[in-house]
């Protein structure tokens, strides 16, 4: 038995795993005592990580579809790439270049972000490129780069051992962030006077654990948030000297919290659907100094003020000086294992690597620099972010389209308008370890990928540590790491820049892109990845990381400050009325990983949540005639979708929660994402998919 160390591929806390390989099979997983950041814990998803090589449906060969009625054949690897280079030159040729598009995942190590970047960006030099990152972190990525000029979490983990104060705002860690929770419950077991206010319309496994549970109604954070800063401030609890020495924008903020009267905090109250005595609650906790730690997640990331919540709780931070000192900061939980690392990649329609920005002349020629590129060849406006990437297909402007490592059809709002979209394109290639998905069914060209385990791959978690995931086992028939079908799909392309002998190759490139950035891992040598993780920025070969951003305070806005950006209220995009008179909102369960292609195949995952459910009030079940455990139908304005009702007192009248796991794989009406809307955040273009206003019928 051999024992090697990856990185579990699901959530965001990125754990540390020891794998025990027998020959070329993973007998089990486990997680060491010495191993940073989990410290020896794993949930559930990650302790049956050994099972997902018996997974069934796994697509092993490429195959190839030439026409749509007919059948998906086996071909080689080389017929299948010629045939897509040929194809998108001559698509891009006819059409121009917006004719093809890449949609990639915060799931795809750093490796493959990096070359799928270089390869849209650079080699043929078009934006629209965009990937599941948008449904997800984009709001706060927004966020952190609007007030302090930079992207990128200033906290870490041990920050959780010195808080005092833990602030979770739309997040469910219990079920989301298992071992980070763990972690937040230990410090509390251990320090009895720290505290726990959770801000969540249900009362979630995380709310259970809280010393407050604040049930505010859905897209009202904005609105919670400027009361409870207004209060504070009436306090006097306004740190002056960091304010003073460290941020700008504070008179704005303050003139829109002192703004508030009598009448307007009523009108605020009856948004957020809270008592004032449960605001007094809330403020109490911010009476006496104390170090605050926030941790927030989709419940303020998937919105139409999206940016504007993250945005809020920064004010709130800034306001207090909470940052840049232990045990304190706005820590935004990164949902997939590598939302982090893409981004550093520059994987986002408006980014590139290294923390640059696609509009920023220098940034540009920088890259333009690295790459070898003519002066000029980056394109100089963003590209189409995930809706409009989507929405441009269905017009019929992008006709070809290459899909890895996510599975949109399930995923993103509005789930029939995306098949609409799939088959007015001419060239759809998708790169996925499984076959079939919701997404790949609509494939003309199926690529097959290596999974976790079966490949070498870097990743960041949400604390900024970098890990390296070891091979375990050999993938099955002809798949191959993701890098390495974009390093082969360059080639095939014909661009230069595109022949790496292994992994460690293409992230030496990364480590030369970073150098200098904000995010720098320049010093993270192969070596030293392999001997264990390291959190940027590290732009020293023999120095360490640093585990906390702004420990000076200063900021990397060109005045090295850091900036309040004031934030109206300003309601979500639709809400309920005569028709649709119940707010839905959408989120997760702990045992299963969004569209099911691996948690749904383990059984010991699989039962714990079988099936699709909706949470609904009691007084609601009563007015709408729904039973516990009935099937019962939800119609929105954009389509309809069924589950089995779960009456329970743990979420907000009017209110109703539905999972979005059970993709129509499942059954073709469970499908969430048929209600939810593809309105978008004008800031970070992410969707709102915490909100959509449905009524109910019985089935
Ligand atoms: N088990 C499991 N873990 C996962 C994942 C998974 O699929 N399964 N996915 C990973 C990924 S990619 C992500 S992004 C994260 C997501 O992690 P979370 O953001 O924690 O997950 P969600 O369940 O989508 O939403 C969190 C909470 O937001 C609440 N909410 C809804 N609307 C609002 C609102 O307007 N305001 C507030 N304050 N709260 C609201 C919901 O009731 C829900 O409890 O989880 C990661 N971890
Ligand atoms: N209603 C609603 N919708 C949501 C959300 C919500 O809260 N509510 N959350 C949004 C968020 S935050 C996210 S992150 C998205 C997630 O949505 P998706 O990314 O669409 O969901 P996954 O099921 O994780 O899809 C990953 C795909 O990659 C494949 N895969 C796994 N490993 C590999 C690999 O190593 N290589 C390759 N090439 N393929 C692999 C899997 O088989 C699967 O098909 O969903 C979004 N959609
Ligand atoms: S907490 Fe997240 S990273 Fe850790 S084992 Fe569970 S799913 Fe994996
Ligand atoms: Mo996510």
């Amino acid at each position: 038995m051999k024992e090697s160390k990856a990185v579990c591929p699901y959530c965001g806390v990125g754990c540390r795993i020891t794998a025990r390989v027998e020959g070329d099979a993973v007998r089990e997983v486990f997680a060491d005592k010495n191993d940073l950041p989990n410290r020896g814990l794993l949930c559930q998803k990650g302790a049956f990580l050994h099972k997902i090589f018996h997974g069934k449906e796994r697509l092993a060969h490429p195959m190839l579809r030439r026409n749509r009625d007919g059948a998906h054949e086996r071909v080689s690897w080389d017929t299948a790439l010629s045939f897509v280079a040929e194809k998108i030159h001559s698509l891009r040729k006819e059409f121009g270049p917006d004719a093809f598009g890449f949609y990639g995942s915060g799931q795809l190590d750093t490796e493959a972000s990096y070359l799928f970047t270089k390869l849209m960006k650079g080699a043929l030099g078009t934006n629209h490129m965009d990937t599941n990152s948008r449904l997800c972190m984009a709001s706060a990525a927004t966020a952190y780069a609007k007030a302090f000029g930079s992207d990128g979490p200033p906290t870490c983990y041990d920050d959780i051992e010195e808080a005092d104060v833990f602030f979770v705002m739309g997040a469910n860690m219990a079920v989301n962030h298992p071992v980070l929770f763990q972690r937040l419950r230990a410090r509390r077991s251990s320090n009895p006077a720290t505290r726990l206010i959770v801000l969540d319309p249900r009362l979630t496994k995380t709310a259970e654990a809280a010393d407050l549970h604040v049930p505010l109604a859905p897209g009202s954070d904005v609105a919670f948030l400027l009361l409870l800063s207004k209060k504070i401030l009436e306090l006097g609890r306004a740190n002056a000297d960091f304010i003073a020495s460290h941020t700008t924008g504070f008179s704005e903020f303050k003139n829109l919290l002192e703004s508030i009267d009598a009448a307007a905090e009523k009108k605020l109250l009856a948004v957020c659907g809270i008592t004032p005595g449960l605001l007094a609650r809330a403020v109490f906790h911010f009476e006496k100094p104390a170090k605050l730690l926030s941790f927030y997640c989709q419940g303020l990331n998937q919105s139409t003020h999206g940016v504007d919540n993250n945005l809020a709780l920064i004010n709130l931070h800034l306001m207090l000086g909470q940052i840049g000192r232990p045990g304190s900061g706005p820590f935004s939980l990164t949902g997939q294992p590598n939302a982090m690392g893409g981004r550093e990649v520059g994987y986002l329609s408006h980014q590139l690597p290294g923390y640059r920005f696609v509009e920023n002349a220098a940034h540009r020629s920088e890259m333009e620099n690295l790459w070898g590129l003519p002066v000029g060849h980056i394109h100089p406006k963003p590209g189409m972010s995930a809706v409009p990437l989507f929405e441009s297909m269905r017009e019929g402007r992008m006709k070809a389209v290459w899909i890895a490592c996510t599975n949109p059809v399930a995923s993103m709002p509005e789930g029939e308008k995306i098949k609409d979209a799939l088959r007015r394109c001419e060239l759809v290639i998708a790169q996925d370890c499984h076959h079939p998905t919701e997404t790949t069914l609509f494939a003309d060209v199926l690529l097959p990928a290596a999974q976790w385990g079966e490949k070498i791959g870097t990743m960041t978690n949400s604390e900024r540590l970098v890990s390296r995931s070891q091979k375990l086992c050999e993938p099955p028939g002809e798949a191959l790491p993701d890098w390495q079908i974009a390093a082969l799909a360059g080639q095939a392309l014909g661009f230069s820049g595109f022949s790496f002998k292994d992994a460690g190759e293409v992230w030496d490139e990364i480590r030369s892109v970073t150098r200098g950035r904000p995010c720098d891992l320049h010093g993270m040598t192969n070596p030293r990845l392999e001997a264990g993780p390291i959190q940027w920025p590290c732009a020293d070969e023999n120095g360490p990381g640093k585990a906390r951003l702004y420990t000076d305070f200063r900021f990397p806005n060109p005045d090295g400050r850091a900036r309040f950006i004031a934030t109206p209220y300003r309601p979500p995009a639709e809400w309920a009325e005569t028709d649709h008179p119940l707010l839905l909102t959408t989120g997760r369960v702990y045992s299963q990983w969004h569209t099911r292609s691996r948690t749904g195949k383990i059984a010991e995952l699989d039962r714990l949540d079988p099936e699709p459910f909706i949470e609904i009030h009691p007084s609601d079940a009563e007015r709408y005639q729904v039973e516990d455990k009935a099937w019962i139908r939800l119609v929105g304005k954009r389509g309809t979708c069924a589950g089995k009702a779960r009456v329970t007192e743990n979420i907000r009248e009017g209110v109703l929660f539905m999972p979005f796991h059970w993709g129509d794989l499942f059954h073709p009406e469970t499908n969430v994402n048929d209600l939810t809307s593809s309105a978008t955040d004008p800031f970070s273009r992410q969707p709102e998919l915490k909100l959509a206003a449905v009524r109910v019928e019985a089935m």
